[in-house]
């Protein structure tokens, strides 16, 4: 890439560096995919592949003895299979197993936005597993890197028509920003090697894509289930008279920090105005091209749109965006968020169909001692002619079951227990945790496999403090990059170090507002400890009615 800058500018990122070199997005992809010498690839692909929805990783619980016996780090693949709007058919359910089982751990992974990632797929596997998850018509291109992501939808609007209409705008506006470059064909789908990289053009992006990743969620009030504004552009929609009349749009959410950084934070998103539907897709672009135009390429840390909201303000943004527009936004309507947690059980869904909401803890579905999961799911999509819904709270909604079929799923349920989720506590419903180890490269500490531990504790020092029944949430992480989001939760824990945890209290659970930091490096004592004292003065000193978020604030945080 040709250096033109001022000599007191600094150098683009190293991933910046690559994207303008990668030929839209192919580098040595090919070549590495060839090397059977490892079962790594070259740096630079590692960085490129993300934006084909995969990440190379490797088991971390291996790291030492691998290290010990002179081995190179047992490497392995994270694939993520984007689901817009988290609508999938019960074939491409038993697709995604039949692949988890060939080629990964046999598990599957929902995430907090609506995709499915496979873990441990070997390199030598990742073209077939890309063909197959192409066959079921799903894709993994842009799952992840520089580029928008996977639209998140409300999974289970009120009322519930609501919905197709919702996911079909969450289509619309996940198509429009979908990368074209053919480099995804090339490298995974085609039969005969090729190479159009010179007829190729990225109309939207450029050759060097964004600066970081661009997040979108459609929600639903008054549920937050999607978190609206975690994301850099949030749209909440606005039913007036029955009918969908457009969407309030919140720009610049963001969750990653880094400890000890100050200059890195979580932000809100903050609404700006309004939009009737026909426009949305038009507004989603001009706000993503801010971010391609404006965002800092030259630390990534400092490249998501929450900061270049931070160093312009928001009324440079607003008029950014309604110059690109031509038009101004129209004023917010007025909207309220209630909640965000899925209720597990039966809804009604539209047409006479019903929705079972199942509790998936913390979204790892595979077939574990004495509870066949994901053997059960199968089995219920082999007979299922409804659809699939993956939540961003990590569960799984069975969707438009007709009446004839509700005998027949409720009778699989209680074969299985599959309703243990109705009756497990409240807060061990509501609560979230991320992957982390072994797989994440990030991870400073567990989360995924510690969380059910902790919650077993929790839930003690709950029940003695005479609060069991109370929907507090719990929401852990293990690093600052906050992929569980739990900087909204109104008890958010982040890794810290091994064993380590950073503990924030006051979020709301609704998700409109950041909760604060209360204490640092606790180990699991010293964090049981701290919460015993909130929750003992919380039992005995709230309000009628007061929330534990706004009691920590009120209370334990020092005071809003
Ligand atoms: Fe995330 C990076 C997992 C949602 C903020 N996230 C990662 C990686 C890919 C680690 C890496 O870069 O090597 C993790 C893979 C772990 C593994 O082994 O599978 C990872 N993130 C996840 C998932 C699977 C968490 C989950 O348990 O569900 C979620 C997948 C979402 C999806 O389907 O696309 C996931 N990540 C989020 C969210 C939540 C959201 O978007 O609603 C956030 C916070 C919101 C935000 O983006 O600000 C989030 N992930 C991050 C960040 C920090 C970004 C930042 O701006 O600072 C990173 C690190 C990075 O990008 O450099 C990250
Ligand atoms: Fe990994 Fe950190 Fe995200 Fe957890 S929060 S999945 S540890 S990057």
């Amino acid at each position: 890439m040709p250096d033109n800058r001022p000599a007191s500018e600094p150098p683009p990122t190293e991933v910046e560096r690559v994207k303008a070199s990668s030929r839209y997005l192919r580098g040595t992809i090919g070549e590495s995919l060839a090397d059977r010498l490892t079962g790594a690839v070259a740096r630079p692909d590692t960085h490129l592949l993300k934006f084909h929805g995969t990440y190379q990783q490797d088991d971390r619980d291996l790291r030492r003895e691998r290290a010990r016996r002179k081995l190179e780090p047992a490497y392995e693949f994270m694939v993520r299979i984007r689901v817009p709007g988290g609508v999938m058919t019960p074939e491409q359910w038993l697709a995604v197993d039949r692949i988890a089982h060939a080629s990964g751990r046999g598990t599957v992974r929902l995430t907090t936005r609506q995709s499915l990632q496979l873990h441990g797929v070997p390199k030598w596997d990742l073209r077939e597993v890309f063909r197959a998850i192409h066959r079921s018509g799903l894709t993994t291109m842009a799952a992840s890197g520089d580029v928008n992501r996977n639209v998140v939808c409300a999974a289970n609007p009120q009322p519930p028509e609501l919905h197709a209409e919702l996911v079909d705008w969450s289509r619309r506006i996940g198509d429009h920003l979908t990368p074209r470059t053919a480099a995804y064909h090339e490298l995974w789908l085609a039969e005969q090697p090729c190479d159009r990289a010179a007829e190729d053009t990225e109309p939207l992006y450029g050759p060097t894509y964004l600066p970081r990743k661009f997040k979108i969620a459609v929600a639903a009030p008054p549920s937050n289930d999607v978190d609206v504004f975690a994301h850099d552009l949030g749209l909440i929609a606005i039913v007036e008279g029955g009918r969908l009349a457009g969407f309030n749009v919140a720009v610049g959410g963001g969750m990653g920090r880094t400890h000890g950084k100050a200059e890195t934070f979580p932000a809100l998103a903050r609404v700006v105005g309004f939009c009737p539907p026909e426009q949305v897709v038009d507004l989603a672009e001009k706000a993503l091209l801010i971010e391609r135009d404006f965002g800092d390429r030259t630390n990534r840390r400092h490249a998501r749109l929450k900061y270049v909201l931070a160093d312009r303000g928001i009324e440079w943004f607003q008029d950014e965006l309604h110059g690109r527009l031509g038009r101004p936004l129209q004023p917010p309507r007025p909207y309220r968020f209630e909640h965000r947690a899925d209720s597990p059980g039966w809804t009604e869904g539209p047409g006479g169909t019903h929705h079972l909401t199942l509790f998936i803890g913390c979204g790892r579905v595979g077939d574990f001692e004495e509870y066949p999961l994901l053997s059960i799911l199968c089995e219920i999509a082999g007979r299922h002619g409804g659809h699939f819904r993956l939540t961003p709270n990590q569960n799984l909604i069975v969707a438009g079951v007709p009446d004839v079929d509700r005998p027949r799923v409720e009778q699989l349920v209680c074969e299985y227990r599959l309703d243990d989720g109705t009756r497990s506590s409240p807060v061990r419903r509501a609560a979230l945790a991320c992957v982390a180890l072994p797989t994440c490269g990030l991870a400073l500490a567990e989360s995924e496999r510690y969380l059910p531990r902790l919650m077993a504790k929790l839930e003690g020092i709950l029940a003695e403090a005479g609060l069991a029944d109370e929907a507090i949430d719990v929401r852990m992480s293990g690093c600052p990059n906050g992929c569980s989001r739990p900087y909204l939760a109104e008890i958010g824990i982040v890794g810290r170090s091994a064993g380590k945890y950073t503990l924030y209290l006051g979020g709301t659970a609704a998700g409109e507002r950041l909760n604060r930091l209360y204490r640092e490096k606790l180990g699991e004592e010293e964090l049981l400890e701290a919460l015993r004292g909130v929750f003992t003065r919380y039992a005995r000193q709230r309000t009628p009615g007061e929330s534990f978020g706004d009691f920590a604030v009120r209370a334990a945080c020092g005071g809003a």
